[in-house]
């Protein structure tokens, strides 16, 4: 065969496969065989040597020609491909303008908080003020001032984050109470406060405890407040918050700064009167009683004028029994899944 011959040949079979290739690794090797220093281009034209001088630039010529025909084609190819790559990534990566956007909701306040909130607008309602303390206490506010001198057994029923021997994690929003006598003028009128906020404690945590949980103390002081104060108002706050056929019960209890001291439990289920009292179901949610004497004292409260009545109730629990929560500790995971819900 001629070297003419042979190159169109050459020819005739690499733009078949230019035309035939869809990948550009592929067109690339074709480029590397066809015109690569190993080539048959290359290789005809070493071949040179042994045709005549007469042929030899006319053969010459053609191999050049072949060979710029073959990388004018295999550019062409090239930019083809290329182009489809750009299109098809284009496409890919193509931005639906019309497509709805992310729906980010609103947050709300936390399920403990909205229970605080509840119950600071019925008290406000009733004319309380809201006080607040620290919660890193003196141990004379948490303890001594409520009727708790050092040593005092009592003390052993808040178990106590000590930071230094006289201050401390407040166990309890009762401080606050000695903190507000002390400041309130009674010439003006009576003392009504409540002050929510954290109190810590060394409880193992388990489905109705946390070491950290919610008070919300409630004082009022005045020239003749009864007992009957103290349970009338728990239960318009209670059935202000759960509903009208809930109900409370005081058991008999002990608290240092009260006397006498109650546990107030809130019914689980509703109840009217064909209820018997043995399928009512009772959760424990505050501690109450009237302010002990010693307490006004020490806040410079004249007790043979002034009493009244205490209460610390505990949010956490409240929002357990409004919501069928069955254990304290999910209100503190910040599980959005669960908090949520609570909208
Ligand atoms: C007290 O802390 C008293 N200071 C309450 C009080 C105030 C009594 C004024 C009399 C006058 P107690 O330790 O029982 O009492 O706690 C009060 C409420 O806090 C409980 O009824 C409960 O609802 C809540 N509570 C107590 N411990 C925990 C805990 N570890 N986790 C969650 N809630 C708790």
């Amino acid at each position: 065969m001629s070297l003419q011959d042979r190159l169109n040949e050459l020819k005739a079979t690499v733009l078949t496969q230019i035309n035939t290739t869809d990948h550009l690794d592929h067109l690339n090797e074709i480029r590397v065989n066809t015109l690569g220093k190993k080539g048959p281009i290359t290789e005809v034209l070493r071949g040179m040597k042994d045709i005549s001088a007469e042929e030899r630039p006319v053969i010459g010529a053609f191999a050049n020609e072949i060979r710029d025909l073959l990388k004018d084609a295999l550019e062409l190819k090239k930019a083809e491909l290329e182009n489809l790559a750009l299109n098809a990534q284009l496409a890919a990566e193509k931005i639906d303008v019309s497509l709805p956007g992310t729906d980010f909701e609103p947050g709300h306040a936390h399920v403990i908080q909205q229970i605080i909130e509840q119950l600071e607008n019925q008290f406000l309602g009733m004319g309380y003020q809201i006080a607040e303390g620290p919660e890193v206490e003196e141990d004379k506010y948490n303890f001594e001032m409520m009727n708790l001198p050092k040593d005092h057994p009592a003390r052993d029923m808040q178990d106590t984050f000590y930071i230094t021997p006289e201050i401390l994690m407040r166990t309890q929003t009762s401080p606050v109470q000695a903190r507000t006598m002390e400041k309130h003028d009674f010439t003006q009128g009576a003392l009504k406060m409540i002050s929510p906020g954290r109190v810590y404690r060394r409880d193992t945590d388990d489905a109705t405890h946390s070491h950290q949980f919610h008070q919300v103390e409630g004082l009022v002081i005045d020239k003749h407040i009864t007992m009957a104060d103290l349970k009338g108002t728990l239960l318009k706050v209670a059935q202000e918050l759960f509903g009208e056929k809930h109900q409370i019960r005081l058991r008999p209890s002990y608290f240092p700064f009260t006397e006498p001291s109650v546990e107030v439990d809130v019914s689980w289920n509703d109840v009217d009167e064909n209820t018997k009292p043995e399928d009512i179901e009772w959760i424990e949610v505050l501690g109450a009683g009237m302010v002990h004497p010693n307490v006004l004292k020490m806040a410079g409260v004249d007790p043979e004028v002034y009493g009244g009545f205490a209460f610390g109730l505990g949010p956490d629990r409240f929002a357990m029994l409004k919501y069928g929560v069955d254990d304290i500790r999910n209100f503190y995971l910040n599980d959005v899944r669960f908090l949520s819900q609570f909208k």
